[in-house]
């Protein structure tokens, strides 16, 4: 029998479309695009980080360290190390995204995969501060998910950043009332953030005394999964035509 002459035409994956959109909307702001290895060094994805080894901070990153004949050398956990590499090449003020993927040495279930994606962000410069961060958080949320937001910082600890905060945005759906995708409390939890600790800026080459800035970091399959409805992130990576044919 005749093999039948239908063409399907392939289109852009899911998570690759909203890498663009959130690209795009953070370009709008004045924010650049930074990228960097995946392989990285123990130096760039911890020690510059202010995560030295033995510190029990580094517990909170399980990782994938390369043979002994790399030693050192491991799959970055976060998009971090790319910031410290564009601090050393290029002077404040700036502002970047780094957006990329990243890697978790940790089972995998409907909310945690090996390999993910991740969108850091940081702003440097002489006086900026976790107001300016807002300012720009809502913007940014406002256009991705399409509706207005209002945020709510609560302190945390992440050892790059102090004060650290985690961030919290009013429910998209909901406006704040109640629903199934903020579990009836009105907040979404988003993404982690604060001002970048000095001992960074100086392990990056940047005058501590003069710059200070924010930074921020957050999953983008989470984004994804919380704008689509959409509850296994192994999905994303299924390949399942029955999936990525509806984005
Ligand atoms: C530099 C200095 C500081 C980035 C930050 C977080 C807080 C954070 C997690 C969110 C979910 C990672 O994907 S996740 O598991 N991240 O909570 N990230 S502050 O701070 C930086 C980055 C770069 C030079």
């Amino acid at each position: 029998m005749e093999t039948p002459k239908v063409t399907t035409k392939g289109h852009i994956h899911p998570l690759s479309q909203m890498l663009e959109e959130i690209t795009a909307i953070f370009f709008a702001m004045g924010f650049t695009v930074a990228e960097g290895p995946e392989v990285e060094t123990e130096h760039y994805n911890f020690d510059t980080l202010n995560i030295p080894e033995h510190h029990p901070a580094r517990d909170m990153w399980d990782t994938f360290w390369l043979k002994p004949q790399n030693a050192g050398k491991l799959l970055r956990t976060h998009t971090s190390p790319v910031q410290v590499r564009f601090m050393e090449a290029n002077k404040p003020p700036l502002a970047i995204i780094a957006p990329g993927k990243v890697y978790r040495h940790e089972a995998t279930d409907a909310t945690h995969e090996a390999q993910f994606y991740q969108l850091e962000g940081l702003m440097i410069g002489e006086n900026i501060s976790l107001a300016h961060m807002k300012g720009v958080l809502e913007r940014f949320f406002e256009k991705f998910f399409g509706s207005k937001v209002v945020l709510r910082l609560r302190p945390s600890y992440f050892p790059f950043v102090e004060p650290g905060v985690e961030v919290d945005m009013s429910c998209f759906k909901c406006q704040g009332g109640g629903c199934s995708v903020c579990k009836q409390t009105g907040w979404i939890e988003i993404m982690g953030a604060g001002m970048v600790h000095p001992k960074v800026l100086t392990a990056a080459g940047v005058d501590a005394t003069k710059f200070q800035g924010f930074a921020f970091g957050a999953g983008i399959d989470r984004f994804a999964m919380l704008k689509y409805g959409i509850d296994d992130v192994r999905l994303l990576y299924s390949g399942d035509m029955r999936f990525v044919t509806q984005f």
